[in-house]
């Protein structure tokens, strides 16, 4: 008797387990509790038990008869929780995923090299740590200048036995693109630089730059005039100011400064966005490109100067805070 109460309880249980719908769950009731149910029938059976062991075997039976009432119970509650529909409301509007975006620099970087592209500039790199001869030495400045100042550059220290720094301008690229490619060649580089110079509202001491390289036979001024106002025009608008002040640069000459008038604290004012001029014959001898055949114009232009123009950012370290508020707008 004892073992038929043990087999009635686990198949009972396994029984009520498997049930997933009303109708199942009253067969089953019917089945172990109704009154010609299965617990019913070995109930009375006692009557065989010998006397000394009904009180116990009794015990056991009511407390087998409580324990499947409560699980009744508890599927019940399972079930109509089931039948009232999801517990999900699939009408309710969903978490809306914000989708990011590419920074404003990165953006601005991808539309000035796709304008120079159409103009037929290929696009080059570089490394951002230089050694002196990129940076300096075959742009025609020369040991002991004062643009090799340890106060105006970032230098890395020395790896065997060449001093290695933190590029202060993209021209360096002038130079690794004439070592890989023969002349003519027409190429645009964009990249970091780094200057120690102190954070104000127009500079920052890590910024980017985009170089501009075309070497070719009887390149003049006219041309890289052409080049800059073509680019102006394509993608600043038709009625794009660009003004060139005579200025110099090492590894130019004749030199020019490229000035564009954007807002600066409210105030409309011309900002120098670039240099530029005609790659000096000393650089393209360096380079073992020979002066009397060839020549070549050169320009580099600040990029964040160019956004900041663009987006009417009046001060260029809203660039690097990564504040989400100011990033979104763009
Ligand atoms: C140069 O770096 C030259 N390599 C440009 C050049 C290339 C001349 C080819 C001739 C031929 P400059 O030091 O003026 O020039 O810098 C160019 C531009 O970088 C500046 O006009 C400005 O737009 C930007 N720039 C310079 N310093 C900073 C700074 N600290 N923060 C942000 N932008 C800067």
């Amino acid at each position: 008797m004892d073992a038929e109460i043990h087999e009635l309880e686990l198949t009972a249980k396994a029984a009520l387990a498997a049930v997933t719908e009303s109708d199942g769950l009253e067969r089953w009731r019917t089945e172990y509790l109704g009154s010609n149910g299965r617990l019913k029938s070995i109930m009375g059976r006692l009557k065989e038990v010998p006397k000394d062991r009904k009180p116990e075997v009794g015990k056991t039976l009511n407390a087998l008869k409580a324990a499947l009432e409560g699980e009744f119970e508890a599927a019940q509650v399972r079930l109509r929780a089931r039948s009232s529909g999801p517990l999900v409301d699939v009408t309710e509007p969903g978490i809306e995923l914000s989708t990011g975006t590419r920074h404003i620099l990165t953006r601005t970087i991808d539309e000035i090299t796709d304008v120079f592209g159409r103009m037929g500039f290929a696009s080059v790199d570089g490394p951002e740590v230089e050694d002196e001869w990129h940076n300096f030495t075959a742009l025609n400045i020369p040991e002991g200048h004062p643009a090799r100042d340890a106060s105006d550059n970032f230098y890395m220290g020395e790896h065997t036995g060449i001093k290695r720094l933190l590029r202060t301008q993209t021209s360096t690229m002038q130079i690794r693109a004439m070592e890989a490619q023969r002349p003519p060649l027409k190429v645009v580089a964009v990249g970091r630089v780094y200057r120690p110079d102190t954070h104000d509202a127009t500079h920052f001491s890590m910024f980017h730059q985009i170089e501009g390289l075309c070497i070719d036979r009887g390149l003049s001024m006219v041309d890289l005039k052409t080049a800059l106002i073509q680019f102006a025009h394509a993608y600043f608008g038709a009625d794009a100011e660009v003004r060139m002040r005579p200025s110099f640069f090492p590894f130019t000459e004749p030199s020019a400064e490229v000035d564009m008038k954007m807002h600066v604290k409210e105030q409309l004012q011309w900002v120098e966005l670039g240099g530029c001029g005609m790659v000096d014959p000393a650089v393209l001898a360096a380079v073992n490109i020979d002066p009397e055949e060839w020549s070549g114009y050169a320009f580099g232009l600040g990029i964040e100067r160019i956004a900041m123009r663009r987006y009417g950012i009046t001060d260029i370290r809203l660039l690097f805070e990564n504040d989400a508020r100011f990033l979104r707008q763009f």
